[in-house]
């Protein structure tokens, strides 16, 4: 699959000044000799190029100029995929660089599949696969903290600590193997204490990781917010107020909101999607039905709620439903419309007790109070400070769906060892550990982890 050279527009498909089209693989150069007519007194054809310099000319396909172009000639290994790369500007657009990719696919590229070029940084080991992950994690990331984050991934933060582990594991693994080789010598006491110990420690740095993930998947993914409340009490306002700009229709009228409407948002450098639901009273018209029904089924996937009281008016018994109704779920009362004489009292009843975490007040006219709520809604959905090492290592899903089963095998092996199990089991359970600690960052691997990892990623990177 490395022998042949790939190609794509690495840039996203739209108009624009440039596009980048790249190519990789044992061909690019002589791919490129094919396509690319030098300009100008200075400029070279590809192969004879020197590694890292620019080229002025033209892409030539049948005779025909396609497109004016500079190009980077870049030499094995000092590139991202550690073989011949060959990038293409040329003009923004669709055209150009469909043109563009359409000559190198006749003079033999391929085109790429999703992620192949970060795939090959992987296979010809520029990267691991924890670094890999970093890259699209880098593109998809939507605020500063998770980008932030990304390059710390990307850096190979996380990828140190993990090999520590799986050396670690590894050493516990060759000792107690040692002495199955040797049946007639029991392992000495203080050699087991030692065993032991490593053991305990890799299960609590393990444990340590783990905890990261739930950051990590906030980072990642954001973390979902539905606004609810009555009919009129302000929500669309708030969206708008959280967004910084005029997103949701605002109006007297109630049931204005019919669809949900979701947008992301930056709150303390966290991505937060909040949703702005259509309201859940008893539905007029058939589209108020499916609003209705889309506002429960975003409900249902929200990992918080803030529920938007209107302080200017006594509580309604639509009010009194939302309270009973949510009170299961994450919430933050936001009570709105504070620059209105106030005659809102919330129920002393209600759990959990309104302090001052879980109550806000704002006005959404003037957009007071809407930083203290953007400092409790950072303080409901990350605890404690936003730390530096925090960023270094946060993993995810898949990260944790391997650390958990390394922590069970470890666990297993610990507890085996102190019962006085045959050290051939234990041995056994290390072994499964450390494969499990090496997939993470892909030392142990199979082509469905590798597809399933790089399917998700665009074309082009
Ligand atoms: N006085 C005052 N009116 C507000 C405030 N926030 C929203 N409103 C008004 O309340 C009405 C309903 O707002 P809207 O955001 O559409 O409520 P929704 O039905 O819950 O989405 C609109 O006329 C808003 O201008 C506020 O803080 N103070
Ligand atoms: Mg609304």
């Amino acid at each position: 699959m490395l022998d042949d050279t790939i190609a794509a527009v690495a840039t996203p498909l739209g108009e624009g000044g440039l596009a980048v089209v790249r190519i990789s693989g044992p061909q690019a150069l002589a791919i490129a000799d094919k396509s690319f007519l030098p300009a100008g007194k200075n400029s070279l054809k590809p192969s004879l190029a020197p590694t890292h310099t620019i080229q002025y000319g033209k892409i030539v396909r049948a005779g025909n100029v396609v497109d004016e172009v500079l190009i980077a000639i870049l030499r094995a290994p000092r590139t991202f995929t550690r073989e011949d790369t060959v990038e293409i500007s040329c003009h923004g657009g669709l055209l150009p660089a469909k043109l563009v990719l359409d000559t190198l696919l006749e003079k033999g590229a391929r085109m790429a599949e999703p992620g192949e070029f970060t795939r090959r940084a992987f296979l010809n080991g520029r990267i691991d696969l924890a670094q890999a992950e970093a890259v699209a994690d880098l593109i998809h990331s939507r605020t500063e903290l998770a980008l932030a984050a990304a390059n710390e991934q990307l850096a190979g933060k996380l990828s140190q600590r993990i090999n520590q582990l799986r050396d670690d594991l590894m050493l516990s693994l060759t000792h107690v193997e040692a002495h199955i080789d040797f049946p007639d010598e029991d392992i000495a006491p203080d050699t087991k204490d030692k065993l032991l110990q490593r053991l305990e420690n890799g299960i609590a740095f393990m444990d340590e990781l783990l905890r990261t993930a739930n950051e990590g998947q906030i980072l990642r993914r954001g973390i979902r917010a539905a606004i609810i409340g009555r009919p009129n009490a302000g929500k669309s306002s708030l969206l708008n107020q959280l967004l910084g700009h005029d997103r949701a229709i605002v109006s007297p009228i109630a049931g204005t909101t019919r669809d949900t409407i979701e947008e992301t948002a930056n709150i303390r450098g966290l991505p937060v999607v909040f949703i702005d639901t259509a309201g859940l009273r008893e539905a007029g018209d058939e589209i108020e039905i499916e609003g209705i029904r889309r506002s429960r089924e975003s409900l249902a996937k929200a990992e918080f709620i803030l529920h938007v009281l209107d302080a200017s008016e006594p509580l309604t018994g639509a009010d009194e439903k939302y309270l009973t109704e949510f009170a299961d779920k994450k919430r933050i009362f936001v009570l709105n419309k504070t620059d209105l004489p106030l005659k809102l009292e919330l129920p002393k009843a209600f759990s959990p007790p309104p302090t001052a975490h879980n109550v806000v007040n704002v006005c959404c006219l003037s957009g007071q109070g809407i930083e203290a709520l953007k400092d409790a809604i950072k303080n409901l959905i990350w605890t404690g400070e936003i730390k530096a090492e925090m960023l270094q290592v946060t993993i995810n899903s898949r990260h944790q769906d391997a650390l958990n089963r390394a922590r069970i095998t470890t666990r297993h092996a610990a507890d085996a060892m102190r019962a006085n199990v045959t050290l051939e089991l234990i041995a056994m359970d290390l072994r499964i550990a450390a494969n499990a600690v090496g997939e993470i960052v892909g030392k142990t691997t199979t082509e469905d982890l590798l597809d399933s990892i790089f399917s998700t990623f665009c074309i082009g990177k």
